[in-house]
């Protein structure tokens, strides 16, 4: 249990320290022969898919998926075949019509000032063509391409489409096809990985290049977003979840476990609880080696895996102290499982998202609350925001002064101009002030 300096030691990130798993190492080893970095690794792929296209798709998705995709496009009669069950489909609608009607309410718009000076404004335009990368690995996570694609659609976006990697067998799954349907999302590559944002940044033959790339993956897909950040636009740097719960002696301990291991069951996640009760950080102990207990496999051992490389639990003295722990880490999920829990609201201040009170877990998020699950990770909060329709959009500024405002406020600029020994600049504006030499009269 840490406390005061020392929890505030542990929730200090710091970038140059995020920890490549040695299994990440072995298995680079494995597949180049030598011990390469993931950047190293994420750089070759990304080269070779813009030499190679189409073929370096297929020749890296043989190598890291295990199947050699002939046709890297998924057919629309796969996609309008895919079937699952009743259920699942009506919570795929209803999680659709849910995000949809989230980002509905984001003010999105611009605005045009028009009065006595002219105009002066902003026109808000939607990006023409985004790639939502959906990650394979563990499950396939079918409320991700949810969370990514009905923003992009809401910020008007007329073309999306989607890259996720394939099974061993070659298909994507058909919640995932059915999740695309529902969205009328009709393109859908199977490939993931280094080799998919790259893909989605180039273009090949078979896969259109897009302005931005948004979406989660593991540390390739990341490092090879931040890579190709600049060629092609990213929404932010999604890597391994975090969840920090606040909980105070009124939290129920169930709860507070149920909530740490439903984030830890997610690879490479990490669970944070700080506490101002030391009863409950005891009770949540106990809990939390129960429930694991009670897990299936293998969730029991993916949750057990974070629980045991990665939970942090910190003593605060008081609320105060627990929300500036808080704001110190920025966690890409905030729970509050404390009395009057909307109270605390006021002392957030870095966080991809605050899920308030027991009726709010963050599990519900991930799903069907509303708000896109993806959030900034790894501290990203500090700076970043949780995908939203602005992701989608760009924005032009609009300059439509008038002569009277040109008079007033140009010869500011000419000064400003010659300061910067821009004398042409100068020139421009001053050629607009001064009359034109009266013609001479032919007499
Ligand atoms: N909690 C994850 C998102 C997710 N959970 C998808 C279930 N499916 C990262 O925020
Ligand atoms: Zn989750």
């Amino acid at each position: 249990v840490l406390q005061g300096d020392a929890a505030r030691a542990a929730l200090t990130r710091s970038f140059s320290e995020i920890p490549v798993p040695e299994s990440v190492l072995a298995r680079i080893e494995a597949t180049f022969g030598e011990r390469l970095t993931p950047e190293e690794v994420v750089a070759r792929i990304l080269a070779d898919v813009r030499a190679r296209g189409d073929e370096a798709l297929r020749d890296w998705t043989e190598q890291l998926d295990g199947h050699r995709p002939e046709a890297l496009e998924v057919p629309l009669e796969e996609i309008e075949a895919a079937a699952v069950d009743p259920e699942l489909h009506a919570a795929i609608r209803l999680a659709a019509e849910r995000v949809r009607a989230f980002y509905g309410q984001q003010p999105a718009h611009g605005f045009m000032q028009e009065g006595p000076e002219g105009t002066l404004g902003q026109l808000v335009r939607p990006l023409s063509r985004v790639g939502v990368y959906v990650p394979g690995g563990l499950a396939p996570l079918i409320s991700t391409l949810i969370h990514t694609a009905v923003p992009a659609q809401v910020a008007g976006v007329p073309e999306i489409v989607v890259a996720t990697p394939p099974g061993r067998d070659g298909t994507v799954h058909p919640a995932i096809l059915v999740a695309a349907r529902e969205l009328g999302l009709t393109r859908i590559f199977r490939v993931g990985g280094a080799q998919a944002v790259a893909a989605l940044a180039y273009g090949t033959a078979s896969v259109p290049g897009v302005d931005k790339i948004a979406g989660p993956g593991n540390l390739f897909v990341v490092i090879a977003k931040r890579m190709v950040f600049g060629q092609t636009g990213i929404e932010s740097l999604p890597g391994p979840t975090e969840t920090l719960v606040v909980a105070d002696d009124s939290a129920d301990p169930r709860f507070v476990a149920a909530d740490l291991l439903a984030q830890a069951e997610h690879l490479g996640a990490e669970p944070v609880l700080v506490s101002t009760s030391r009863e409950l950080l005891i009770e949540v102990q106990n809990q939390l080696d129960g429930q694991l207990e009670a897990l299936p496999e293998p969730n029991r051992s993916w949750a057990r895996d974070s629980v045991l490389a990665r939970l942090k639990v910190v003593l605060a003295a008081d609320l105060a102290e627990a929300l500036a722990l808080s704001n110190l880490y920025a966690p890409e999920h905030l729970c509050l499982l404390t009395r009057d829990p909307e109270r605390l609201l006021g002392q957030v201040q870095r966080a991809g998202g605050v899920f308030v009170g027991e009726a709010s877990m963050e599990a519900l998020g991930d799903y069907v609350a509303g708000p896109s699950h993806v959030m900034p990770t790894g501290g990203t909060a500090r700076f970043m925001s949780p995908v939203n329709v602005r992701d989608f959009q760009n924005i032009i500024s609009v300059v439509g002064l008038n002569e009277g405002t040109l008079r007033r406020i140009g010869p500011a600029a000419a000064r400003l101009a010659r300061a910067e020994g821009l004398e042409a600049h100068a020139r421009a504006i001053e050629s607009r002030l001064t009359p034109p030499p009266a013609p001479a009269h032919p007499e």
